[in-house]
Parts: structure tokens; C-alpha cells; sequence
């Protein structure tokens, strides 16, 4: 068995008050927005590396259209960004992100995918769906699943900010789903340099993005229950150069190790119990 390892996150990065009416948001709403995690120039960093690394997975071989996800190739979409540049690892491991997922999902989470969608105008929705409910057909009892949208434009209506249907993240079975939640769902509103936090069982599209010639670049870190199967096979994906440079935290994160799903279950010590 594996033993702990630190994660260096001693406290809280916002102020308790703040951080407190984040996490109610949370629960309330299933999701929350944070402000400012990313300063004008990271946003800016980091989103001219996006385009790189679209270009770069096209050149890979790994298309940015899928048509069974997308109806046109204004949704630009980039997979397995771990590998192609090491500032979306940082970004992965940053801790305003970590200290969510910690608290939402547990400490025993593995990063499920890690993936951005550039919706140009023209954009169109994509199919509705709960982030759980992709990897794990139910019943969603618990926030198993969460992902942290960092926003590297502002995301609004008009340029296809996510829409989500609320209070769905209490719905715990795919037959309550309602049959008309496009008519109610609602658009996600955040700054450049935001996070979403989202709750996997919220149930949510891609909006549609009816600009003239506004973009809309999100990135999606997907973290889940270490019990729940990750929607990418990292051992495959990630590169062995991009595998050696990483921390045994970051391996274990990624499942890199050996050992796997060893500590879901809640031992019952003795008869009585
Ligand atoms: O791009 C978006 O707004 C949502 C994307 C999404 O939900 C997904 O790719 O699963």
C-alpha cells in the first residue's frame, strides 16, 4: 500500500468568509464562480499556448472537430493537453483548484481528463449531459465528480458560455432528468482568469456562440473519486518524457502507479460494528 503523500496545501487561499460562501454556492447551486485565480498576463500566457497546442494536436493526428460531439468545427476542442505543454500540468496542480476538489470529491481523487473548448463564433451546442454521468451510471448520490472551468476569455451568453440546468446536481437518476431542460437551463457569467467550479452530477451544454468575433476558451480540469475508472488512460496518453519530469504526487494523480483503487471501502473492524 502506498503511504500519504503531503499535498503542501496548509490553508485556505481565500479568506474564510469568502471561501465559506463559496462552498454554500456550491452546494446550493452546484457550482460556484471564483474570481482572479489567474492575473491578466497568465490569462493571456496561457491562452496563446491553447492555440499552440490545438495546432500541435491537429499536426499529432488527434483532430480539434468531432463531429458526433460537435455539429461544426466552430467548437475548437483540445485533447490530452497534459501532454502538450507543461503549463496545463500547473495548471492542473494548482492549488485554488486542488483545495475544491479536496473538499468536494475527497482527498483519494484521480484527474479524470484534462481539455479545453474554444467556441468560435458560429459554435453550437452540444449534447446535454452531467459530467457523472458519462463515467458512471448512477444513482449520483455524491459529488463523485467536479470540474474546474478556467476561463481564458470572459464567458457570457452571447459568445456560448456553459449552460447548465439548475439545481440539477440533485437529481440522482437518469429517468428524472426532465425531457425539456434546454427551455430552462441557464448561462454560466465569469471574467477572464475565473474558475467554475461544477459539480459533475450538474447537468450542462455548451452554449451557442452568436457573436460577430468574440472567441470563448475554457479549459476543463475533470477530477473524480479514485474509485471511478478515469475517462482517459494517462499511461497511454502522456509521453515518457512528459511522464518523468512529474512529481510522485502528480503520478499518483494521474495513476501512473503501480497500485490502483485501493481505498474506497469503509473496513468493518468487528462483529459488533
Ligand atoms: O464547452 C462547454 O461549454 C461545455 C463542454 C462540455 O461540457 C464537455 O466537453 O463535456
Amino acid at each position: 500500500m502506498e503511504k500519504p503523500i503531503s499535498t503542501g496545501i496548509k490553508r485556505s487561499l481565500v479568506d474564510d468568509k469568502a471561501r465559506g460562501k463559496l462552498f454554500d454556492d456550491l452546494e446550493a447551486n452546484g457550482f460556484c464562480v471564483v474570481e482572479n485565480v489567474l492575473t491578466a498576463a497568465e490569462v493571456s500566457g496561457i491562452r496563446k499556448k491553447l492555440l499552440d497546442a490545438a495546432i500541435e494536436s491537429n499536426r499529432r493526428g488527434v483532430p480539434t472537430h468531432i463531429p458526433s460531439l460537435d455539429p461544426n468545427d466552430a467548437n475548437v476542442r483540445v485533447f490530452n493537453l497534459l501532454d502538450l505543454d507543461p503549463v496545463f500540468l500547473e495548471l492542473m496542480e494548482r492549488p485554488e483548484a486542488i483545495e475544491f476538489v479536496k473538499t468536494l470529491v475527497g482527498d483519494d481523487f484521480i484527474v479524470s481528463n484534462f481539455t479545453a473548448n474554444i467556441a468560435r463564433p458560429g459554435a453550437q451546442s452540444m449534447h446535454a449531459h452531467s459530467d457523472l454521468g458519462i463515467v458512471f451510471p448512477g444513482p449520483w448520490l455524491k459529488p463523485w465528480s467536479m470540474n474546474v472551468l478556467w476561463c481564458l476569455d470572459d464567458v457570457h451568453h452571447d459568445n456560448g458560455a456553459t449552460r447548465y440546468l439548475p439545481n440539477s446536481h440533485k437529481i440522482t437518476s437518469a429517468k428524472d432528468v426532465p425531457h425539456d431542460m434546454l427551455d430552462n437551463m441557464l448561462s454560466f457569467n465569469a471574467k477572464a482568469g475565473s474558475i467554475i467550479i461544477m459539480d459533475g452530477r450538474l447537468w450542462h451544454t455548451s452554449g451557442e456562440n452568436v457573436t460577430e468575433n468574440e472567441e470563448r476558451a475554457i479549459v476543463f480540469g475533470y477530477y473524480s473519486a479514485a474509485f471511478l475508472r478515469p475517462q482517459v488512460n494517462w499511461n497511454v496518453l502522456l509521453a515518457e518524457t512528459t511522464q518523468r519530469n512529474l512529481s510522485p504526487l502528480t503520478r499518483r494523480w494521474l495513476g501512473l502507479n503501480g497500485t490502483a483503487n485501493m481505498l474506497s471501502a469503509d473496513f468493518i473492524e468487528g462483529p459488533d460494528q
